[in-house]
């Protein structure tokens, strides 16, 4: 097993600068290292091209077409290279960039696999299309349009047709849903697991539905898209969407100790990291203790893997 880093430096998704510098700005505080030293073989695949957008180009035409053109390039090319990663049984790590991203990550690891579950761990529901967004970014989108939702050249992004199935979705944090979006995402059997549940059931009443769910329905690898911005607005700074009332590091790391406790989460994706208005480095610091647990986890896996192998 091998770690496949894959930079995805884009935030024309969203409607702030900064989060472009989320990949560098982890490369520079040794993210390689930290999973080498966790005992994995690392290779990082260096960074997406994304074209250079002047800001004031953005709002030329409507709907910000020049971003879309963007997004829509950058995520084929990034689902052609999680593809390869998976295929040749490495475990793609995507650093955003801004949620937008998913898109083509997921799109390129639900090739290679028959039945795709994708735990979306996220304060927002990133389930608009651009019909029924608000802010018409597209980083607030891109989970419906895996789910086959939205603007039909999106949702056949890669390959025709939608990426996973609205039961293999498993949608963790959600406590900031715009109401057209809140009703779209209720209407399919995507399962919300929003703050009102989290509060009232707790998390491990959470992960063990989502387990039993992933046996039941005999789903053969997850892919954990995790938001920093799921986390709290006052720990995490460093993000372009915050929201209050969220949860801790350790909430965090509870909900990827039992998901990858499955052994079966082959990818993830690590976004929505903006650098430039984090707060005396509050929220670098949080990515990189998150970061370490995320390769004890893949070491850990490794281990009983090779135990299981010999
Ligand atoms: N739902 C809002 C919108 O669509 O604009 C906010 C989306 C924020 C998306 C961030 C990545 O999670
Ligand atoms: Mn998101
Ligand atoms: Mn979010
Ligand atoms: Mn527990």
């Amino acid at each position: 097993m091998r770690i496949n880093l894959i930079g995805v430096p884009i935030y024309y998704g969203c409607d702030r600068e900064g989060v472009q510098y989320g990949p560098k700005k982890l490369r520079e505080n040794n993210i390689s290292d930290i999973f080498r030293e966790a005992g994995l073989n690392v290779i990082d695949l260096g960074d997406i091209q994304v074209d250079k957008i002047k800001n004031e180009d953005r709002f030329k035409d409507d709907k910000n077409i020049k971003y879309y053109s963007s997004i829509y390039k950058v995520n084929n090319n990034l689902a052609q290279v999680t593809y390869d990663s998976v295929k040749s049984g490495n475990i793609p790590i995507i650093l955003g960039g801004d949620h937008s991203i998913a898109l083509g990550s997921i799109s390129g690891v639900s090739r290679n696999f028959k039945n795709l579950g994708v735990v979306w761990v996220d304060a927002h529901g990133d389930f608009n299309t651009e019909e029924i967004s608000e802010s018409k970014n597209y980083h607030g989108m891109p989970l419906a349009s895996l789910a086959g939702f939205g603007k039909k050249n999106l949702v056949d992004l890669y390959y025709e047709g939608k990426k996973i199935k609205e039961e293999n979705i498993f949608h963790i944090g959600a406590r900031d849903l715009n109401i057209k979006e809140e009703e779209l995402i209720r209407s399919t059997k995507v399962n919300l697991y929003d703050k009102v549940m989290i509060d009232n059931k707790g998390f491990d009443f959470v992960l063990e539905d989502i387990v039993k769910k992933c046996i039941e329905q005999k789903i053969d690898a997850i892919h954990i898209s995790l938001d920093i911005d799921f986390m709290d607005k006052d720990l995490v700074p460093g993000t372009g969407t915050r929201v209050e009332g969220g949860y801790t590091l350790e909430d965090t790391k509870h909900i990827l100790d039992r998901i990858m406790s499955t052994n079966i989460v082959k990818s993830m994706d690590f976004v929505e990291f903006n650098p430039i208005i984090d707060e005396e480095n509050t929220t670098l610091d949080v990515c990189i203790d998150l970061l370490n647990h995320i390769a004890l986890l893949f070491s850990l896996e490794k281990r009983l893997s090779n135990e299981v192998q010999c």
